[in-house]
């Protein structure tokens, strides 16, 4: 859309309102750049935490810029978790305690929003070197709210267990994205009719020169869906710098790791790639909920794709002492992975019966889904689960799925609670 001399709807005004906006939040980042060093995570005064699983001890960390009292997993490059009940607050989980994962060391400290570039290039009929100004002012703002979830979120919980970062539940957030569908910037470089895929990196490097460069690709068709999105605001607020400012790659439904963060090269391939990122890691079992037996051979891997409904209690813990005689508010989230949420079942007996919980606002089919119930507490212990439907009939499953990189856990959850 122009911005100029012609009447405008409220509808359009408001669209250039909103990218007026966003555009100098982002510019004015670039004063803030000093601010935005990587400080070291370390300090002798920290609080610690201990997740529930073997060396789950932890720091909580205020070290990173943007960032406040976030669980470290590792300094460089950074893997900070959510904090568990951060997510009883809300839908949207704030910028300052969204989780953070890189996989290299050499992530940007900061970019400079007047000479950054997007390169889009490839098997296209114009190769395009697009400004933020360009991406943002001359491009209709887009937005939904979706969550990003990696796809070892959890892996803390794998018996047995598996190598990889050991995260507890928190390596996951839901966030309102605003930005550019990703097809209105292919075809204005105009992908050629023998595209098949679309690969992205950004602007972090390997640490040594021998590692792969991190890179992940969509099928073209997916790519062009008009969802996968650009994106240049969280929350109405520029990107985190560790959350991939100043643009990254959404791709709603999908785990995290094609997400790309700090985007700064679209390339479109004639050929499949084969790259270490998409044909070594972040491959599952081909077998159903990318489940195995440790020791299983004689499948074939695929590259990790759609999400898998999760649900969560988010305001009783294990441990947690109820008063007995009298009805307990229970209350979490949910998301139907690649589909909105049909329902949440809620059981106070470990599973021998459930009933259906009260749905919240819907927030669109790929956001967090608020969920609220009671239960009569007597006197003792109490298993409560929590089971989420999505809208294709997809329900979590009773026991957990095993993979040897910790992919996809999404097992009914248990949480045990005392009456007294
Ligand atoms: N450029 C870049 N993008 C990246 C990664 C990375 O290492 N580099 N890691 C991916 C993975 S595996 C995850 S889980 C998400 C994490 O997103 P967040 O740090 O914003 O929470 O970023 C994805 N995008
Ligand atoms: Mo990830």
């Amino acid at each position: 859309m122009e911005d100029g001399n012609m009447q405008m709807t409220p509808e359009q005004q408001q669209a250039t309102d909103l990218q007026r906006r966003s555009f100098m939040k982002v510019a004015s980042m670039l004063g803030s750049a000093g601010a935005l060093s990587m400080a070291g995570a370390g300090s002798a005064l920290a609080s610690m935490v201990t997740l529930p699983f073997a060396n789950g001890r932890r720091q909580i960390t205020n070290s990173y810029p943007q960032k406040k009292d976030m669980i470290l997993m590792r300094e460089r490059g950074p893997l900070l978790e959510t904090p568990f009940d951060v997510f009883n607050h809300g839908v949207l989980t704030p910028n300052d305690r969204y989780f953070v994962r890189w996989h290299y060391a050499a992530i940007p400290t900061h970019v400079d929003v007047n000479t950054f570039r997007l390169r889009v290039h490839g098997a296209v009929s114009k190769t395009l070197d697009l400004s933020l100004n360009d991406i943002i002012r001359n491009h209709k703002p887009h937005e939904f709210i979706a969550v990003n979830q990696c796809s070892g979120n959890s892996r803390g919980f794998f018996t047995p267990r598996v190598a990889g970062g050991e995260w507890a539940n928190g390596a996951m957030g839901c966030s309102r994205w605003t930005g550019v569908p990703l097809r209105d910037i292919l075809n204005k470089a105009g992908v050629k009719s023998d595209a098949l895929q679309i690969r992205f990196h950004g602007l972090d490097k390997t640490t040594l020169a021998e590692s792969p460069r991190f890179m992940k690709s969509l099928d073209v068709g997916h790519a062009m869906d008009g969802e996968v999105m650009v994106a240049y605001a969280m929350n109405g607020e520029p990107l985190p710098l560790l959350n991939g400012f100043p643009i990254r790659l959404i791709v709603p439904g999908w785990y995290a790791t094609y997400w790309v963060k700090s985007l700064d090269s679209i390339e479109v391939l004639t050929a499949p790639d084969t790259n270490f990122w998409m044909k070594v890691a972040y491959t599952i079992p081909d077998t159903p909920r990318a489940n195995i037996t440790p020791g299983q051979t004689g499948f074939k891997m695929i590259p990790i794709n759609r999400m898998v409904p999760r649900s969560f209690i988010t305001n009783l813990h294990n441990g947690t002492h109820v008063r007995a005689g009298h009805p307990v508010e229970v209350r979490g989230i949910a998301f139907g992975g690649d589909q909105g949420v049909a329902k949440v079942l809620f059981s106070d007996n470990g599973g021998q019966s459930w009933h259906e919980t009260r749905l919240e606002h819907d927030y669109g089919r790929y956001a967090f889904r608020r969920w609220h119930t009671s239960f009569k507490a007597t006197r003792g212990a109490h298993t409560l689960m929590v089971k989420c439907v999505n809208t294709k009939g997809l329900a979590q499953p009773m026991t957990p799925n095993w993979n040897p990189a910790g992919f996809m856990r999404n097992v009914v959850e248990t949480t045990r609670v005392v009456g007294a």
